[in-house]
């Protein structure tokens, strides 16, 4: 029987436990596991970097919500991408990477991934010809964020999925600031599936953590093997915040989604604003494809003010809008990518505009967080 989302969300991985009929999982909060016999171990759990029961659950709920075969999780989303990149990719070969991307995932290219031996390109990720002009015989992944950070881009993946299997190389989405409610991506032809789970998945600003989703069976094996060799895991109780957020997701979605909508109206009338970045706005260049390969716009915001003071005076201001760095939990927050977020590719072709405020609006009474930016904006 195939479930819907939210049944998955609150169900995947997550039976009631066996030995006591707890109906939430346990946190198996333990480093090692008592063996039968020399070379026996239980179910084949032998020490909690290999395998975690708790971790477990949470990689079969989250292969589930993304439609694929075997997840993975990590301690940080950026742990997942350096295990990703170091499992694929060997000195020598070629990855092509968003013009617009998370300032931190940029940074593992450029600055770490590269000392290696990487090379990488950057690309306008929402046109698949300036992509595929991009590709080079060593070319091994093409790298995609949609929406993008911070400027909200949106790629096509089944046309760059073609791209990708015409030149063997993987398609890999971060598919953070949609989450698998908004956007799944393997469904349309994507290798390998990213997530920062310390956003939406997880919602509550309370826990770091990173995903991998694929359908490789192979691969799924060899990263497995990397996720063990490179030591890079969640520890249980991290994993176990991460599911209990995870089951809210739809819900939470929904909102975030009514709340952004009626945020970037605000923001389009208002005067002061130069420009409102926003799929779901009719005026936003990717809106149709969005249309296509979401189910709805999502809770990030970007908008100029024309002016970097004034943009930094807004951030400043506000208060139901926290100013800080992250994204996708419950509470609205506000951040200047520029000097914040996205510091790290200041110089670069990734470089952001220095007016631009970026939003991940929350679930918090729509009404509270207008008369919030009116005053900050005012
Ligand atoms: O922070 P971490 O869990 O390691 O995830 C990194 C990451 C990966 N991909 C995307 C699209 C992201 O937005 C992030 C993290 N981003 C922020 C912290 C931010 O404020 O944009």
């Amino acid at each position: 029987m195939s479930y819907g989302f939210e049944t998955l969300a609150i169900h995947a991985g997550q039976e009631p436990d066996e030995r006591t009929g707890a109906v939430i999982p346990p946190i198996f909060q333990t480093s090692t596991y008592k063996q039968d016999a020399v070379g026996s171990p239980r179910l084949g759990y032998e020490y909690s970097r290999s395998g975690n029961p708790t971790r477990d659950s949470l990689q079969e709920c989250l292969a589930a919500l993304e439609g694929g075969s075997r997840g993975l999780t990590f301690a940080s989303g950026l742990a997942a991408e350096d295990t990703l990149i170091r499992t694929v990719c060997k000195p020598g070969d070629h990855v092509i990477i968003p013009d617009d991307a998370y300032g931190g995932t940029f940074r593992l290219f450029a600055k770490v991934a590269e000392r290696w031996g990487l090379t990488w390109s950057a690309a306008r990720i929402s046109d698949v010809d300036d992509v595929r002009a991009k590709i080079t015989p060593n070319t091994k992944m093409i790298w995609v964020e949609t929406p993008t950070n911070p400027l909200l881009g949106i790629a096509d993946i089944a046309g760059l999925a073609a791209v990708s299997r015409d030149a063997h190389a993987l398609l890999v989405v971060d598919n953070t600031f949609a989450s698998p409610y908004l956007q799944q991506p393997l469904a349309l032809g994507a290798d390998v599936v990213v997530h920062s789970t310390t956003k939406y998945i997880g919602g509550h600003s309370d826990v770091v953590g990173g995903a991998l989703v694929l359908n490789d069976l192979a691969l799924a094996d060899s990263l497995q093997f990397h996720q063990n060799a490179m030591g890079a895991v969640n520890g249980p109780f991290d994993a176990w915040l991460t599911l209990r957020g995870v089951k809210t997701l739809a819900v939470r979605m929904e909102r975030h989604c009514d709340n952004a909508e009626k945020v970037a109206e605000f923001l389009a009338r208002h005067s002061k604003v130069k420009q409102v970045i926003y799929p779901g706005l009719p005026e936003h260049p990717g809106h149709e494809l969005a249309t296509k390969q979401m189910r709805r716009y999502g809770g990030m915001i970007s908008f100029r003010m024309g002016d970097p003071a004034a943009a930094e005076r807004v951030c400043n201001t506000t208060k139901v809008f926290t100013l800080a760095e992250s994204l996708g939990g419950i509470e609205s927050l506000i951040e200047h990518p520029g000097k914040m977020t996205h510091a790290s590719v200041a110089g670069s072709e990734l470089e952001v505009p220095a007016d631009l405020i970026r939003l991940s609006v929350g679930i918090e009474t729509i009404d509270d967080l207008l008369a919030d930016l009116a005053t900050a904006l005012g």
